[in-house]
């Protein structure tokens, strides 16, 4: 069982999606993190199991190397992808509530803004360490966050913005949130956010990266 699961986590770390994926080259016509989890559930490893002990270990790693400039963007994406071909086999043990979740996590980005690459990199960690994400899309308006949370009342909330004009959005929205929802935890980052904005305008975290949102809901 050791075998599969470490061989699962080279796959997430190295974004092995398929088999028929030639990305990394050194890993050409091996399985990936697609076949080998649907192996490793085959011969009956439990789907936390391999959530926790393959999955996110392996993006613990490409964090990890991410925050050490180890590894950039596009083999950030790569691991991304590996982890939802793996996800996508264990999607009926989420919905059956097998695996339990950490909790809710509601995404957007600001309104006005339509990047969402970064907000999709957060996205997948997130979700890839045990969190359900509830992601609302780009150019998103502090009402449609809040109804979300009149669904979600235990939910925390991250916000991306990428321009400084949808800075100040960004600081409307955290402001009419806070204002429903005051002991709602918001997380903020995207290219131009900084921890000095983030005391500004009263959210609770605000990370460069990924990585840090990652810890900063799991500690
Ligand atoms: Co636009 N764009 N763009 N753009 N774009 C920038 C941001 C810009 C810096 C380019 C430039 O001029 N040098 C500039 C902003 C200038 C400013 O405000 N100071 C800019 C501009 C001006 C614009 C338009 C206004 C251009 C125009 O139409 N005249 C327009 C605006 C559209 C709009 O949003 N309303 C526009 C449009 C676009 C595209 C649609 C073409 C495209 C977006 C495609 C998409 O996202 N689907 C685009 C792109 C690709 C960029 C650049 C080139 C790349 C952005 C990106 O994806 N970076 C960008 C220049 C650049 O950054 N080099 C630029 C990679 C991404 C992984 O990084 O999003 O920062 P980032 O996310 C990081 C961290 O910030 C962090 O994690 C990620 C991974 O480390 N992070 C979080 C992000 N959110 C987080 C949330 C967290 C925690 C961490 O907790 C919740």
């Amino acid at each position: 069982m050791e075998d599969i699961l470490e061989q699962i986590t080279t796959c997430i770390e190295f974004g092995k999606i398929n088999k028929a994926a030639p990305y990394p080259p050194n890993m050409k016509d091996q399985d990936g993190a697609d076949e080998l989890t649907k192996q490793a559930l085959e011969q009956g490893v439990k789907a936390e199991t391999i959530l926790k002990q393959a999955l996110i270990t392996g993006m613990d790693r490409v964090g990890k190397k991410f925050s050490e400039k180890k590894i950039f963007i596009p083999q950030m994406l790569m691991s991304a992808k590996a982890m939802n071909a793996a996800i996508e086999h264990l999607k009926p043990f989420f919905t059956s509530g097998e695996i339990q979740r950490k909790g809710k996590f509601i995404l957007a980005t600001v309104q006005g803004d339509l990047h969402d690459i970064g907000k999709n990199l957060v996205k997948m960690a997130i979700e890839g360490s045990g969190w359900e994400v509830i992601d609302l899309g780009t150019d998103v308006k502090s009402e449609k966050i809040i109804a979300s949370l009149a669904e979600n009342p235990d939910a925390k909330v991250g916000l991306s913005a990428l321009l400084t004009t949808t800075m100040q959005n960004m600081k409307d929205i955290v402001q009419n949130v806070k204002s429903h929802y005051p002991h709602n935890e918001i997380l903020i980052g995207g290219a131009p956010v900084t921890e000095d904005f983030r005391k500004q305008i009263g959210a609770d975290f605000y990370s460069p990266d990924p990585q840090g949102a990652v810890a900063y809901l799991n500690q």
